[in-house]
């Protein structure tokens, strides 16, 4: 049988012969679900907002153009925590199923969902705010025990314009107890749970015994690693982006996001988000800028 999409309840759906399946919400492009032998490897709270009121809690949320809180004196200073990308509608342009690509090893067949968002979308409000001309395609590929997502930027305008990227990925793990975030050895980090300054990594391996919210900046190693008891769990590659965040809200914060559930879900999820926060991306009109994730399971 062939790889199949499938659009029902404002999501496209994919699956492959093998049963590995992907589910991409239209409302912002977010992944909500990527199972690979059967098995989940996404987290998404129980209380989590599907119905476009606001931004999912959970899946991979798309950070666009700024990350954080924006800077007010920036002229992305206007908008919402996290930007416009994670709570717009985006348009499904399509699907293509290949048998290349970075994910398709040994004939298996790998399938690629595109998304795009443009200015021309925006709410009136938001196209006030940050008033560019942009345009976003967002490709979500599906292959046996990989899954890719990619943002491609382009400046539609007759300006330049500055942003940040970032793919807000929560995964699943069973015991964040029982985990270790491998890779980040040495790299410098904002730790933004303590006081904001810069530190440097001392150990190979992050493990979380309470609230972590770090921001790695030019990581050297392409690949951070999901491990527990031992065993590597996920493996995420950036691509043509080199930060990181590190973010598990532990207790208190858990209890403090009103769409968090269950409170004590903390212990099955660890954000590792790649992105491009360290400063801004600057593109001139015309020019396009991309880069993402490459993940593979090993559920
Ligand atoms: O990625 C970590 C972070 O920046 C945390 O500081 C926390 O704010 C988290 O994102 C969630 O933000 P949200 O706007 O989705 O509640």
């Amino acid at each position: 049988p062939q790889p199949n999409v499938h659009l029902e309840q404002g999501r496209a759906i994919a699956r492959l012969p093998s049963g590995d399946s992907v589910e991409v919400l239209l409302y912002g492009a977010t992944v909500i679900s990527w199972k690979s032998n059967g098995k989940e490897n996404i987290w998404v709270s129980d209380a989590a907002k599907l119905d476009g009121s606001k931004p999912v809690r959970g899946g991979i949320p798309i950070v666009f153009p700024c990350f954080g809180p924006p800077p007010k004196d920036h002229a992305t200073g206007k908008l919402p925590q996290h930007g416009f990308g994670r709570n717009s509608h985006w348009e499904y342009l399509g699907s293509s199923s290949s048998e290349s690509g970075a994910l398709a090893k040994g004939g298996d067949d790998s399938i690629k969902l595109d998304f795009g968002l443009s200015h021309q979308q925006l709410s009136e409000d938001t196209k006030k705010a940050w008033p560019y001309e942009f345009g976003l395609v967002y490709s979500v590929t599906l292959a046996k025990d990989g899954l890719q997502t990619m943002l491609n930027v382009t400046n539609q305008g007759k300006e330049a314009f500055e942003f940040q990227m970032l793919l807000h990925s929560y995964w699943r793990v069973d015991d964040v107890t029982r985990c270790t975030v491998n890779g980040l050895g040495s790299a410098t980090y904002i730790d933004k749970v303590l006081d904001a300054k810069e530190q440097q990594q001392s150990t190979p391996e992050l493990r979380i015994t309470g609230e972590v919210d770090r921001v790695y900046k030019s990581i050297k190693q392409d690949i951070t690693s999901i491990v527990q008891d031992g065993k590597s769990r996920l493996d995420v590659q950036r691509d043509r982006i080199v930060d990181s965040v590190i973010w598990n809200p532990w207790i208190e914060k858990a209890k403090g996001m009103g769409d968090f559930e269950p409170n004590d879900g903390y212990k099955n999820m660890i954000c590792v988000e790649v992105g491009a926060v360290d400063g801004w991306q600057k593109l001139e009109p015309g020019e396009t800028f991309e880069g993402g994730q490459i993940l593979k399971s090993h559920l």
